[in-house]
């Protein structure tokens, strides 16, 4: 809790009049908003938490705010005065009622989800204004401005930079979206088919196309969202010289596959089941085995009808992107086969005999055989008898328990969809990614699952909020800790803001030596049957000293709780080992090398049938392939691709560049790419947990601003210096303000240094002119500067100042040329 008081204890002058906190050099800031009182009394626990927040924000507020009634106006969070998390959430709220979406946070854009659709906000008409537009910045803030920022950046002063553009939030607030319309602006803007201005085509329709199909295959309904993304996506939209738009690639991320076979309670299947199931021809129903009445035990909560459920729209955007008949034929009978295989269930048997089949499993599983084109026998014997091999020796063979065969099945099915979305993906690349010679930069715009937490989190939830913790790390890396490195660098005074630094949370998930994830790895590359009581004692044992691990003394299940940027989450640890496995059977992998169906044999052709049998050395764990790419992944991820372009013709020379994208699919690599990137940050607020329309529940809106670090965000950005200069280059500019040469251009240190004198000399020039003539000066009268080492640091207040100055002295040099040049006649 000391965090939330801290929090509260934020002032506005951010420069000056500090008081050092001994122990860490950090400046806190004394004052006005200290209300200490406010949060003595809250509680560990959520609610408690949140309700106790909740009253104190109302009394800050009515405390400090004087301007109430214009808050809605605020169109960037760091005008608002004072900042606190108060004073934020209550400008968010009157402008959500106002019915304003956007806002800008410095450097961050917020988006408040309406939950509702807004008509005319993403309209043709207003992409053509912001794009238009000289200014975007002027414009009420839009997620066209971030669009348009990070469009007109690509072709950067010296040298073009390739950008990101990076959606963040919880589960529900609107990232996917986000995501939609800033594919249509740029689709629409950079359109390279420009005959007629208001149609998408081409490359631009199969852009877009890619959504619908992708989010048919990899989003399902959960608790939190019906239209939930279960796997991350960053998408390259690729620009050729003329910023026109020519094609695109896309890297996905950690499929949650393990809902084909399991739905957590009021959670569904993947939506394309149940499109399939709502919109089949009776002639389909028929080849599918799928008859109007018949339930799947895989396909739960099916009366729900989601605008989701469209089959005709899936089918359509396959279509267009080059998916023919016989393929989509393929596709559907595969997937229908996974659903009849959920039907089939087993029965006990003795230690020594397989499990037995009633007679509708056996009706179904010959029907999973049929769909699947493989021998029925032998996928009875697959799922239901285990090959034991010791050596070179020919296998043993042995009756698997109920269980066993139940989780033969699970994985069967796991894998066939994984396979097969991968290969969706790979099409989906090939039909749009743009040959090498076509393209110079690309915009990036990352999608991934939002932070997870439910009542049973497990493996899952646990790389999912790893997948946001990293992203926040590069937030607090890129902006906030950055920022305020180069202050300390270049001397200036400043009071620092606390953030949030989730280093300590990320060392103890995926730190080296010891870490979550390897204390994880280890166990299961031992070759030994999985104990969740012994790997939860390991973890105590060797990681209790890390602040960011906790665990519940009450709870009889083994798990941990580890404490995210976003807020706690308690793991369970039953099946996580299992599912880190992910162990494929050779068996099963040999019988789906048989099957007559071509698409189903391709996705299996190269399996490696042998390795998995051959003992422990050779688990890649589903964490170690998600952190960092194995060699494993890369030849078949590389095989995919090249097998993908040899079915469908491609041209062998956009491969390389294909393939190098398609081989980064580990979050490390996207961290790289983040990197190299210029990103820009857009946070989105699920506004109430039931998604509502127009519904603004504060203590939702605060934990969420709180976890992403708004306020820190505000504070750095109201009180940074947005433009930094490097002496010589200043003197450059602005020397002639007051008759200053350089005489050599100055980029080592002390060179730099040296110039220091100088550009104090045109500062107080400058300054000396303001005062003298106050009429002047531009309407902000933010107008600060800071020298540093090296670098001038200015506000735009001040930058509009030296221009109009410099300006100024330019039309007296100018208007002197043209005397003399008069007199000289
Ligand atoms: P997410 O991507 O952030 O969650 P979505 O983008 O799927 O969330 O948004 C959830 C729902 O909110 C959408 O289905 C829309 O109904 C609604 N919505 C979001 N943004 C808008 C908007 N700007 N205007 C109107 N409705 C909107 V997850 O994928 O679960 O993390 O994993
Ligand atoms: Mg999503």
């Amino acid at each position: 809790m000391a965090k939330v008081k801290e929090k509260l204890l934020f002032k506005t002058e951010n420069v000056s009049g500090g008081r050092t906190d001994g122990e860490s050099g950090i400046v806190e800031q004394g004052g006005s908003a200290k209300r200490p009182g406010k949060v003595n009394g809250v509680t560990d626990r959520l609610q408690a938490r949140r309700k106790s927040l909740n009253d104190s924000l109302e009394g800050d507020v009515r405390g400090f705010l004087v301007n109430e009634a214009e808050l809605h106006t605020y169109d960037d969070l760091t005008k608002v005065n004072p900042v606190t998390p108060s004073t934020v959430l209550k400008c968010l709220q009157a402008r959500y009622s106002a019915r304003v979406f956007y806002t800008h946070a410095g450097c961050t854009l917020v988006a408040l989800n309406p939950f509702q659709p807004i008509p005319h906000l993403y309209s043709l008409d207003v992409m053509h204004e912001y794009h238009t537009a000289s200014q975007p910045q002027d414009f009420k803030p839009h997620i066209f401005i971030v669009a348009e920022e990070a469009y007109r950046n690509v072709q950067g002063q010296v040298e073009p930079v390739n950008q990101s553009l990076v959606v963040s939030g919880e589960s529900g607030a609107g990232k996917t979206w986000t995501s939609r319309c800033l594919m249509k602006y740029y689709a629409t803007v950079a359109a390279s088919s420009r005959k007629c201005q208001h149609t998408v085509e081409r490359i631009e329709r199969r852009v877009l196309d890619s959504n619908p199909i992708m989010e048919a295959f990899g989003n399902a309904c959960t608790l939190r969202n019906n239209n939930s993304s279960r796997f991350g996506k960053y998408i390259q939209l690729q620009l050729n010289s003329s910023q026109l738009l020519v094609g695109a690639s896309v890297q996905t991320y950690l499929l949650e596959k393990t809902r084909v076979a399991f739905q957590a309670p009021n959670e569904r299947n993947f939506h394309i089941f149940y499109q399939m199931m709502k919109g089949a021809t009776e002639e389909q129903r028929q080849e599918w085995e799928m008859p109007r009445d018949q339930k799947f035990t895989w396909l739960p909560n099916a009366e729900k009808t989601l605008e989701e459920d469209c089959f005709q729209e899936t089918v359509e955007t396959m279509i267009s992107l080059g998916i023919d008949a016989h393929k989509r034929a393929q596709i559907f009978r595969i997937l229908a086969g996974l659903l009849q295989l959920g039907n089939v269930n087993f029965s006990p048997a003795p230690e020594s005999e397989p499990c037995g089949l009633d007679q509708h499993s056996k009706g179904f599983l010959e029907k999973t055989a049929a769909l699947l084109r493989v021998p029925a026998q032998e996928l009875r014997e697959c799922v239901s008898v285990r090959a034991l091999r010791a050596g070179k020796q020919s296998a043993l063979l042995k009756p698997c328990s109920q269980r066993e065969c139940v989780v033969r099945r699970d994985c069967l099915a796991k894998v066939i969809y994984a396979r097969l979305f991968d290969w969706l993906v790979g099409f989906i690349n090939s039909s749009m990614y743009a040959d090498d010679s076509k393209w110079c930069n690309f915009i990036g715009l990352l999608d991934v699952y939002g932070f997870e937490c439910f009542l049973l989190n497990n493996l899952e939830q646990l790389c999912i909020n790893y997948a946001n913790e990293k992203l926040q790390q590069h937030f607090v890396a890129h902006y906030l800790k950055a920022q305020q490195e180069e202050y300390v660098s270049e001397g200036l005074q400043w009071s620092f803001i606390r953030y949030q630094d989730n280093q300590r949370c990320l060392d103890l998930i995926e730190g080296n030596p010891t870490s979550i994830f390897s204390l994880l790895n280890e166990e299961c590359r031992l070759n030994r049957a999985s104990d969740a009581k012994q790997f939860r004692e390991r973890l105590q044992n060797e990681l209790s000293d890390n602040s960011s691990m906790s665990w519940d003394k009450f709870s009889k299940q083994p798990h941990f709780i580890v404490a995210h940027y976003a807020g706690k989450v308690s793991y369970q640890i039953e099946g996580m080992m299992e599912k880190n496995k992910d162990p494929v059977p050779p068996e099963l992998l040999s019988l789906l090398q048989k099957s007559e169906d071509p698409l189903l044999h391709s996705l299996f052709a190269d399996s490696d049938t042998e390795g998995n049998s051959r003992g422990h050395s050779k688990v890649v764990t589903v964490v170690s392939k998600f952190k960092k790419i194995s060699a494993r992944i890369k030849g078949k991820v590389y095989r995919t691709v090249v097998r993908a372009a040899m079915l469908y013709g491609l041209e062998t020379v956009s491969l390389r560049k294909r393939q190098e994208s398609e081989l980064e699919n580990s979050l490390e690599n996207l961290m790289k790419i983040l990197h190299s990137t210029t990103p820009h940050y857009t946070r989105c607020i699920k506004p109430n947990p039931d998604c509502k329309p127009l519904t603004f529940k504060k203590e939702e809106v605060i934990t969420q601003l709180e976890a992403c670090g708004i306020v820190e965000t505000i504070h750095i950005s109201a009180a940074g210096f947005p433009i930094r200069v490097p002496y010589d280059n200043f003197i450059q500019r602005y020397g002639l303000i007051t008759n200053t040469r350089l005489l050599a251009q100055g980029a080592e240190n002390e060179a730099q240094i040296a110039l220091g004198p100088a550009v104090q000399n045109i500062l107080d020039a400058v300054l000396r002119t303001k005062s003298s003539a106050p009429n002047s000066t531009p309407n902000n009268n933010n107008v600060m500067v800071h020298c540093g080492k090296t670098k001038v640091f200015l506000t735009h207040a001040m930058l509009e100042l030296l221009e109009e100055q410099r300006y100024r002295v330019l039309c007296q040099k100018a208007f002197s040329i043209q005397c003399c040049w008069r007199r000289h006649q």
